[in-house]
């Protein structure tokens, strides 16, 4: 009894203080991110961040941390959910077991091109797809592209038939364990920091992944061919911790969500531009690429259609995915 009155007498001087303020207390949102402090994703939280600022008078702002500093995407997502982290960039996959509609992009094959992602992603579909994050305890503030997933090793893979027994490293998800193995390969899930050594001792026979982060990485030292099988183009995705969302006056929230909102034609920019530096830098660094005209894409398609159904496996999840399917 004692102890929760000077719980509450310190609660209404903490009150008191915000309020003589005039608002609430001023804050410096965390979040974390597996990537550099320059790539896309980590500018578009750093401007989102400059826009919070402009919009609550300086008072709120966001500090990212990036390189894994904070843990791996699992790590960090976990952090979130319990409020010790405020809010996390990370690939959607790291949701896939989370958030069941997180799942639906990373389907294999789904969307037809990136005028076909940004129209749903970006659009009603995307918005869906944000909403369910809430059931889970998060709020999902932004989705953005990263381009197409695509298989790199020491041999060129033409064909599915080329990658059955390969050991390739995924991202730590059912579904990807799934999409891998459809294809004959052997899926061995690791966070992405990990990945560079696997390739390095020979753990890992192939890894897959956009340009921007089979550059930066420098997975090309040991992985030189990379194939452009795009076979995903599942999201990354920007959420915010409900636990401390709920904390936070509706104007800080409003301003949380337009700042979001607002960063995601600014990283759309930035990535077109980082997606052609990439495959410039790699291809100098000696990486040879395989393109797409020479892919066997159906061999691909073929073998992944069980993946849909195993994951897009209820009414509301087959509807969202018919829903993408379906736009024009
Ligand atoms: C990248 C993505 C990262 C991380 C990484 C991975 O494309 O931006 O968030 O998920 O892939 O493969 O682990």
């Amino acid at each position: 009894m004692r102890f929760q009155l000077k719980k509450l007498t310190c609660q209404l001087a903490i009150a008191a203080i915000a309020l003589s303020a005039g608002t609430a207390m001023a804050r410096t949102f965390r979040s974390a991110d597996v990537h550099n402090k320059d790539f896309p994703t980590n500018l578009a939280v750093k401007y989102m961040g400059d826009e919070l600022s402009k919009a609550t008078g300086g008072k709120d702002n966001i500090k990212v941390f990036g390189d894994s500093a904070l843990g791996s995407e699992k790590d960090t997502v976990e952090q979130v959910k319990i409020g010790a982290l405020d809010m996390v960039r990370v690939n959607t996959a790291a949701f896939h077991g989370i958030v069941p509609e997180s799942m639906i992009p990373s389907l294999p094959f789904l969307f037809r091109d990136i005028e076909h992602f940004r129209k749903t992603i970006y659009g009603p579909q995307g918005d869906k797809i944000l909403a369910a994050f809430d059931k889970a305890g998060f709020v999902g503030l932004a989705l953005y592209e990263s381009g197409a997933r695509s298989i790199y090793a020491h041999k060129a893979i033409k064909s599915v038939a080329d990658t059955k027994g390969m050991k390739i490293r995924v991202q730590p998800s059912d579904l990807w364990v799934s999409t891998i193995g459809a294809m004959g390969a052997s899926a061995t899930p690791m966070p992405f920091a990990e990945v560079y050594t696997g390739l390095k001792t020979g753990l890992l026979d192939a890894a897959e992944n956009n340009y921007p982060s089979y550059e930066e990485a420098k997975h090309y030292e040991s992985a030189a061919v990379y194939s452009e099988t795009l076979h995903s183009m599942g999201p990354e995705v920007l959420v915010f911790s409900k636990k401390i969302w709920d904390t936070l006056t509706p104007a800080e929230q409003a301003a949380l969500r337009k700042a979001a909102k607002a960063s995601v034609p600014y990283y759309t920019t930035l990535w077109e531009a980082k997606e052609k530096e990439a495959r410039a830098a790699v291809i100098k660094g000696g990486a040879k690429i395989i393109p797409a005209a020479e892919i066997d894409r159906k061999s691909f398609v073929d073998v992944e259609r069980p993946v849909w159904d195993k994951f897009a496996n209820t009414p509301e999840l087959k509807a969202l995915v018919q829903d993408i399917v379906n736009a024009k």
